[in-house]
């Protein structure tokens, strides 16, 4: 069978599906983000805190929080009729890294959600995704009452390479994370680009 236009003239386009990974702290904004812009009902695996957890799940800073993902999210958006991402944000706490590796096989690349009242928690991420050279953009989920920084004092603090964006976000707004998800791709495919640039010589 030869693929082409249909009787009715639209293109059976059989979409470029991307894959993307949601990083950061405990409490970062992952589940909202992935929630905010999933069609699908988000798949999540939440499970309340509990006494046991406490001492693990650091909720310092983190108001009225009150389950934590163990597993982690799922979600899909269909940028264009062509372009479908895959979300699956990851777990921050330590005791979930081992999941890490998996998930970052066949990644375009990474959002690193960082709250700038604990810059630290994200630490982990960072670390992990420059090892891999897995491209990555930083994006300030802003909390209300949290002091807005320049992304410049971000990225200092973070140690970031200057090709890494650093942008502002709120992870419960459908378009500011669409807006994540969009720098992150253009980002992910100069980083590429640079990659398969022959070096001079
Ligand atoms: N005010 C405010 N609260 C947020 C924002 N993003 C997440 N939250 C809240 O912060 C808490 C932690 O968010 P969650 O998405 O569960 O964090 P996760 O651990 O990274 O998945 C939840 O109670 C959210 O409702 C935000 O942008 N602004
Ligand atoms: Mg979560």
């Amino acid at each position: 069978m030869v693929l082409g236009r249909s009787e009715h003239g639209d293109s059976p386009v059989e979409p470029v599906t991307l894959k993307i990974l949601v990083a950061g702290g405990f409490g970062v904004g992952k589940t909202t983000l992935v929630g905010a812009i999933s069609e699908i009902r988000p798949l999540r695996t939440e499970e309340q805190l509990t006494e046991a957890g406490r001492p693990v799940d650091d909720t310092t800073g983190v108001e009225a929080k009150r389950t934590t993902t163990v597993a982690m999210d799922f979600g899909r958006i269909t940028l264009r009729e062509d372009l479908v991402l895959y979300l699956f944000g990851t777990p921050g706490q330590e005791r979930f890294w081992f999941m890490w590796d998996e998930l970052s096989e066949g990644a375009l690349g990474a959002v690193v959600l960082a709250d700038t009242r604990r810059l630290e928690d994200c630490f982990a991420a960072v670390d992990y995704f420059e090892r891999r050279s897995i491209p990555f953009l930083v994006a300030v989920n802003c909390f209300e009452g949290a002091a807005r920084y320049p992304s410049e004092s971000v990225r200092q603090a973070l140690d970031l390479d200057p090709g890494v964006p650093v942008v502002l976000c709120d992870a419960r707004d459908r378009e500011s994370a669409k807006g994540v998800l969009i720098d992150l791709i253009q980002h992910a495919m100069r980083y590429s680009a640079a990659r398969r640039r022959p070096v001079a010589g």
